[in-house]
């Protein structure tokens, strides 16, 4: 017979790419933050890896939402992945809630999670002290549903924002717990913190990060801003009273700044502190916000014209659930075999 030798590496035999999964809740129109921090990186690895990408509207309601609202940003949030420029058809880009699979695996993992190793989340801490009329479970069960997106997957890396690495050890934890008891169901996943943007400060209060749900609207970019906007807002950013464009300790407005403007420009520190060396803040707000104008301004045309054609969206949006369907099924079936569930035949 023909025997054909197979080099590993090889056409023939392609080594397995990785897989990456990361999420991003439609609990308002997503920041500056979200897009350096997260999004782009998801741009930038979509290319190389098996990538799927999800509109978190279930952890989305662990904070009380006006439903109208909620509908809208669902779709607002899936129109900016496409915008961003994830291509529909090479990345799996969905709404959480249209794939049963993560409610229900997120159950099974709640009984392998301890409620001592929950009440350590500093989100949790964080949310349940800015919504203290709501502190319900789902907030505090809230990273075994993050868990279930990810393990569904068998993803390899989870591209977030450095606020998500704790949620990201959680993971770990609940995957190795499972595998140790079960054998080898879940594959562990690793974070992916880019170096630039991880961490998007408040223009107001640069010790706190940008958030999107933050109730003052001067202490973010929304993506959608517009250019007069996005200058107002950055022109207004708390610096020091110092005068220095330099990175240093106790000069978090600037540090700040210097990040965002790094990340849209791609200079490093000591580049952006020559370029403005003898000028004032004035001058370097001002490219600061020309240069994360020129960044989101493709994003923002992409986005304007597909919110125009919501058929397409929802179109898309099922085309994507039913192939992380068949993907998340295939997971939550051996999981339930391993714990002993009979499947319905
Ligand atoms: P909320 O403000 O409603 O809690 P959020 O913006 O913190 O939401 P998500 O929408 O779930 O949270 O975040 C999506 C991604 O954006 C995550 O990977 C998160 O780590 C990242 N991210 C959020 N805020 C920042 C920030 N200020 N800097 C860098 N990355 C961020
Ligand atoms: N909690 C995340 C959003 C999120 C997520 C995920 C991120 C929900 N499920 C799975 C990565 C993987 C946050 O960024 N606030």
């Amino acid at each position: 017979m023909d025997e054909k030798i197979i080099i590993p590496g090889t056409e023939a035999a392609p080594e397995k790419r990785k897989k990456i999964l990361s999420c991003i809740q439609p609990s308002g129109i997503p920041t500056l933050g979200n897009y350096l921090g997260a999004l782009k990186n998801w741009k930038l690895l979509s290319d190389e890896f098996d990538s799927a990408f999800a509109v978190a509207d279930l952890h989305a309601i662990t904070v009380r939402q006006d439903p109208k609202m909620l509908r809208k940003q669902i779709m607002e949030v899936f129109a900016l992945l496409l915008a961003i420029g994830l291509d529909p058809e090479k990345n799996i880009v969905f709404i959480q809630s249209h794939v049963p699979a993560h409610s229900q695996l997120a159950w099974i993992l709640n009984c392998y999670t301890q409620f001592g190793e929950m009440s350590r989340m500093t989100q949790f801490k964080d949310k349940s002290q800015s919504h203290a009329d709501n502190v319900n479970v789902g907030l505090f069960s809230y990273p075994v549903l993050m868990a279930a997106d990810i393990l569904l997957y068998q993803a390899d890396l989870v591209p977030v924002g450095a606020d998500q690495k704790q949620h990201l050890e959680i993971a770990r934890d609940i995957a190795n717990r499972f595998n140790g008891i079960y054998g080898k169901t879940f594959t562990v996943p690793d974070p992916y913190i880019g170096k630039q943007g991880a961490r998007v400060m408040s223009l107001q209060d640069p010790t706190k990060k940008m958030s999107k749900s933050d109730p003052n609207p001067k202490s973010f970019v929304s993506v959608f801003d517009s250019p007069e906007t996005i200058m107002k807002k950055i022109k207004s950013a708390v610096t020091d009273s110092e005068g220095g464009v330099y990175y240093g300790e106790g000069k978090d407005g600037v540090n700040n700044l210097m990040g965002i403007y790094s990340c849209c420009t791609g200079l490093d520190y000591d580049a952006i502190a020559k370029e403005f060396e003898g000028r004032g803040y004035g001058d370097f707000k001002t490219a600061v916000a020309e240069a994360v104008i020129e960044e989101l301004r493709p994003v923002r045309e992409r986005y304007d014209l597909l919110m125009k054609d919501q058929a397409y969206l929802l179109e898309t949006a099922a085309k994507g659930a039913e192939t992380a369907q068949r993907i998340a099924n295939r997971t939550l079936e051996k999981t339930m075999k391993k714990c002993g569930f009979v499947l319905p035949r």
